[in-house]
């Protein structure tokens, strides 16, 4: 008879049912009642047990054998040596002690961006920082990569950040009295599957579906119909030019004299200095929808349509995440607020815009405000942090000064890096770079569940458990669900929990007590539950006790019974709500903004060129804009391994979608192996030839995880379909310094040749000690 188990657990793709034969994770059921569960919870078994898992601690042979800068130019290529738990962490230890003792604190580089997993308890990234602080500080990274140019241009805007992260006006609103929704970047389904800290249903379609049902007009702006749901148009539009259509539609509502003078009175201040923009006071060039259909493709009189409708009836106007992904990627935010405002319906139910519906599971879910458990990071007392996206920038110029968001800043010089829930040479851009600059630090350490290109470049490697490894909590800020996530199996290997990891650095450094608190996991666990349920019972929401809330699974708490209206105070009264901005009202022209003199961030939105799209002259050379989107089949590079993820690829590569014509005319065929380069770097992929994307553009999604031919070598090409050795490490502006992904020029051309076979997956070569094979 074998012992079969149940129980709940949770991602950032889902909650679910672990089903354990005999100790072994053998499958995940979506929870009973999730209306459009995402297909990966059914491969996150395949992750959990894949080989390709970090067994025991391995420390890099060139950093453990010494010599010249312990061979920092092999980190990616050269064989690993495991080693007894005990040294690898006595290692780390004299590591950390002894780069804080020769160059302080500053000299970690622990910012160590990335998702982690859900729990937020064992958040890889938090523990990680608590540690570092704990000890005395390290340097941080600011911002994330999914809306860096956001975090840092709204607050000179609307003083808040809550336009792009949440809560947004909410989707029954929208559904109940909404009749226009106009959304640049689309509303992609693919992108509903994820919620960061795992959400208890999926409702993203659902919403989708009852907005079509209530008869909303949906237009989509964007390049891709994978961005488009059932029932909605499609209009494609050239990638990184929205600015401009906004702007001209913006110019539309001025001309004819439909801007609302009221609302943008009473609740706006600098609307003239955009006025005169749109008229072309200062340039000569009125922002006409024929100026915006030269550069962007999209047709005039869409243009000057789409702007009465929006004026006309009760409108909202959406901006997914990717637009400011992108060079210049402020300026598409701050024209869809003065195109939002000019229209006049911020504030109104169902009217106004928000930045990024659809761009994760539960943007603009009803929810009543709610908090969550979160662990204490402690204070970082270096002070010291670097804009996320400025890594490589970072280890490549030490003492380097650089602008940021008006200030000017410089960087430290960064002796070691320790990364821990995150994957650099998944997100980061310019992986050429990235691999040069990653030569530069003297000790890396990355905690990791599998041999991902970021552990690969390591020189100690400690193996850490997943979720389904150890209990947990898991909880989305913008979710209804506090989730138990139980621990279904015994950790795999040697791996241990990334908190057990701390707590024995942390007994190494003398500062066990202020790390661990004197607590145990459970111990965590009920603390922190109970520190959220206090809060929420202030606000009137009851939490069961822990031992309730454990044995059930889950607390659900009801959606509000009224619909959220963005704006809705400060429309009703704007001297009572002001906003925290200098003016106290959403800044259309910003005084700071302008103070800060960068040109490619002025003081109200502006149409920039790029530096690179299909306007560029580097068009001539590589004619096709890559869009480098977020996958279908897995979050970002975890679960790649999977079945769900490998079995979508072609002949093992990510597949890239080209349009028909582009595709004829250089030979390429459906499922050939072809190369995408660019003068960046090179990569193998998979055609997929499709009229689903627009020409002139080609889509590959990210995640594919790293695969050089040769990994000593910088440049070397990709075997596997990583979009990020063909992007630029370029920031959107000075203002910002966030990253551009998605302003990206390439060519395709056939591989001719027998394609080299994809070895991501292999875990690297693990050899004995010399002294070991000596004896
Ligand atoms: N070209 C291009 N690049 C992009 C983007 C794009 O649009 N285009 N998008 C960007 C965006 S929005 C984002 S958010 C980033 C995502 O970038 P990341 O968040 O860095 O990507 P993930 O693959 O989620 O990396 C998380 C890593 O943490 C590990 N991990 C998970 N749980 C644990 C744990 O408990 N302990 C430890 N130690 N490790 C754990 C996983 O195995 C995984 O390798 O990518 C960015 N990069
Ligand atoms: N399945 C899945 N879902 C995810 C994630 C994942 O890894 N997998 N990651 C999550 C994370 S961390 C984030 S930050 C969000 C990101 O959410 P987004 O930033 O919204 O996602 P992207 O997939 O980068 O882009 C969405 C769409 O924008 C379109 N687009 C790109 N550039 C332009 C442009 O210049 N103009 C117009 N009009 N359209 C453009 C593309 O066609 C693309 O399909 O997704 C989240 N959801
Ligand atoms: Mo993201």
């Amino acid at each position: 008879m074998s012992d079969i188990r149940r129980v709940p657990h949770a991602a950032h793709w889902g909650s679910f049912t672990a089903i354990v034969r005999d100790g072994r994770l053998v499958e995940a059921i979506p929870r009973e009642g999730d209306p459009y569960p995402s297909p990966m919870v059914a491969t996150t078994p395949d992750a959990v047990n894949h080989r390709i898992r970090v067994a025991r601690p391995a420390v890099r042979r060139g950093w453990l054998e010494g010599g010249t800068d312990r061979g920092r130019d092999r980190r990616g290529a050269d064989d690993f040596v495991a080693v007894p738990w005990d040294e690898a962490l006595d290692m780390v230890a004299g590591e950390v002690a002894r780069v804080r003792r020769d160059h302080g604190g500053e000299a970690i580089f622990g910012g160590s961006y990335g998702w982690s997993s859900a729990g937020r308890f064992h958040h890889a990234k938090s523990q990680l920082h608590r540690f570092l602080n704990a000890g005395g500080g390290f340097t941080d990274q600011v911002q994330n990569y999914s809306y860096a140019a956001a975090i840092t241009i709204l607050p000179h805007i609307l003083g808040t950040i809550e336009a792009v992260q949440g809560p947004v006006s909410s989707l029954d609103g929208l559904a109940a009295h909404c009749r226009l929704m106009v959304c640049f970047g689309g509303l992609p389904r693919i992108n509903l599957q994820i919620e960061a800290g795992g959400n208890g249903v999926h409702t993203g379609a659902l919403w989708l579906e009852r907005m079509r049902e209530a008869g909303i007009r949906i237009v989509c702006i964007t390049p891709s119909k994978a961005d488009v749901p059932p029932g909605a148009e499609w209009q494609t539009i050239r990638p990184n030019t929205d600015t401009a259509v906004m702007l001209a539609m913006a110019g539309v509502l001025l001309d004819q004299g439909l801007a609302d003078q009221d609302f943008l009175n009473r609740c706006t201040v600098g609307a003239e200095r955009v006025f005169a923009y749109l008229r072309g006071d200062e340039d000569g060039t009125p922002k006409t929808p024929e100026w915006a259909e030269a550069i962007s493709g999209v047709p005039a009189a869409t243009i000057r349509a789409l702007a009465l409708a929006l004026k006309a009836e009760r409108s909202f106007v959406n901006v997914s995440w990717s637009l400011q992904r992108a060079d210049r990627g402020e300026q598409a935010l701050w024209a869809a607020i003065a195109l939002a405002c000019m229209a006049g319906h911020v504030g109104l139910p169902g009217g106004g815009f928000a930045l990024g519906l659809a761009s994760l599971g539960n943007m603009g879910a009803p929810r009543q405000p709610m908090a969550s458990p979160r662990i204490g990071l402690g204070r970082n007392q270096t002070g010291r942090y670097i804009p996320v996206a400025r890594i490589s920038d970072m280890m490549l110029n030490p003492g380097g000064a650089y602008r940021y968001n008006g200030q000017d800043m410089t960087y430290p010089d960064i002796r070691m890096v320790y990364w821990c829930g995150g994957n650099p040479f998944h997100h980061h851009q310019d992986l050429n770079r990235l691999v040069t600059a990653f030569r530069r630090p003297e000790t890396v350490v990355v905690h990791e569940q599998f041999w991902t290109a970021t552990a690969r470049h390591a020189d100690i490697v400690l193996p850490a458990t997943t979720t389904l490894e150890r209990n947990d909590i898991g909880a989305s800020g913008r979710d209804r669900f506090i989730l138990a996530m139980h621990k279904a199996i015994e950790p795999l290997g040697e791996a241990r929990n990334d908190y057990d990891i701390f707590s024995g650095l942390a007994r190494r450094l003398g500062i066990e007590d202020a790390f661990t608190e004197g607590r145990d996991e459970m111990t965590w666990l009920r603390a922190l539950y109970a520190e959220a349920a206090t809060a929420n019972a202030a606000r009137g929401i009851d939490f069961p006790d822990f031992d309730s809330f454990w044995q059930s699974g889950m607390v659900e708490v009801p959606e509000p019974e009224t619909p959220y209206t963005m704006f809705a105070d400060l429309r009703a009264d704007p001297a009572a709500h002001p906003l925290h901005t200098p003016s106290g009202l959403i800044e259309l022209h910003s005084e700071r903004v302008a103070s800060f003199g960068d040109a490619h961030c002025p003081g109200h939105p502006v149409w920039i060129a790029p530096d690179e799209w299909l306007g560029a002259d580097l068009a001539g050379r590589y004619p096709l804009h890559l869009i480098s989107h977020q996958p279908a089949t897995r979050l970002h590079g975890q679960l790649d391994p999977a079945g769900l993820s490998t079995g979508a690829k072609i002949q093992g590569r990510e597949p890239v979608v080209i349009h028909p014509d582009d595709a004829a005319r250089r030979g390429i065929g459906d499922g050939m192996i072809v190369r995408v380069f660019n003068d960046r770097g090179a990569t193998l992929a998979g055609a997929v030839v499709s009229a689903d994307v627009m020409p002139g553009v080609v889509r590959l999604a990210t995640g594919a995880w790293y695969d050089p031919v040769d990994p000593s070598t910088p440049g070397s090409l990709d075997k596997h379909g990583n979009p990020n050795v063909l992007t630029a490490d370029r920031p959107t502006s000075a203002v910002s310094q966030a990253p551009s992904a998605h302003s990206t020029l390439v060519e395709i051309e056939v591989f001719d040749g027998t394609p080299p076979a994809v070895t991501a997956f292999e875990p690297p070569v693990m050899t004995p000690r010399r002294q070991e094979a000596a004896s």
